[in-house]
């Protein structure tokens, strides 16, 4: 998979070369590229904002900047991409999405500042052949300063599910949110039996396998209960 995402402040993307990541692109199953947005600035200080028409506070970042940077992405891709601009209103990230985007050949983030990209930019591209499709994604109800710290969320948990990126497929198969009955994981231990007065549940380690996947079922149940109600009602299916 190919990933080229476009920002402002590239060093915030430095994360993406550790641990994981960064051996899947040792290993050449990921290829990600950061690119500085101010490169495609043209006029003579460089800006990538201007006022928003209809007035009100803060800067709106310029169509004519992302354009020149996304044409760009675009000659040198070899597939048609997935726009994805990241922005607190757009459609919920949540883990049937990032499943749907792993299959991907190439995606490409593109990162806003201040109050956001100039909406002509995804009406733009979602009408242009050469890219494949433009999704408005967010991660969450509540605002970050810029794009750049969702972008490394979607990255993450996009480029694990990617086959040969985790060490073991199935530890992918059990994480909350992917399996068939959609609910959170319950707790989980390890040695020492006791710690600081606590003891791990006698179910974990009776060696009884039947009696052990219950009580995970039954934890997850009561964790999901308390904690994520919505998960119980929706009765979403299973994103793998
Ligand atoms: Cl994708 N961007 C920004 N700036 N804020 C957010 C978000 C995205 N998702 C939640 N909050």
């Amino acid at each position: 998979m190919k990933i080229d995402v476009v920002s402002l402040f590239p060093s915030y993307l430095n994360p993406l070369n550790l641990s994981l990541l960064g051996k899947a692109q040792e290993q050449g199953i990921v290829q990600i590229a950061i690119h500085d947005l101010r490169d495609w600035a043209t006029d003579p200080h460089r800006n990538v904002d201007d006022t928003p028409y209809g007035g009100g506070p803060g800067m709106v970042m310029s169509p004519v900047v992302w354009g020149e940077a996304l044409d760009s992405i675009r000659e040198q891709a070899v597939v048609d991409p997935v726009l994805i601009i990241p922005t607190p209103s757009g459609q919920p990230f949540d883990q049937l999405l990032a499943a749907t985007l792993a299959r991907e050949e190439h995606l490409v983030f593109a990162c806003g500042r201040y109050e956001g990209i100039d909406s002509r930019v995804g009406v733009h591209y979602s009408r242009d052949e050469r890219w494949d499709s433009v999704k408005e994604v967010s991660i969450g109800d509540y605002v970050l300063a810029g794009g750049e710290v969702a972008a490394l969320v979607m990255i993450e948990a996009i480029t694990r599910l990617i086959p040969g990126i985790l060490g073991n497929p199935e530890s992918v198969i059990d994480d909350s949110f992917s399996r068939l009955d959609c609910l959170v994981e319950g707790p989980v231990f390890t040695k020492p039996p006791i710690w600081r007065e606590l003891e791990v549940p006698q179910v974990l380690r009776s060696g009884n396998h039947g009696l052990v996947n219950q009580w995970r079922k039954d934890q997850a149940q009561a964790r999901t209960e308390s904690f994520r109600p919505d998960l119980l009602s929706d009765r979403a299916e299973d994103p793998l």
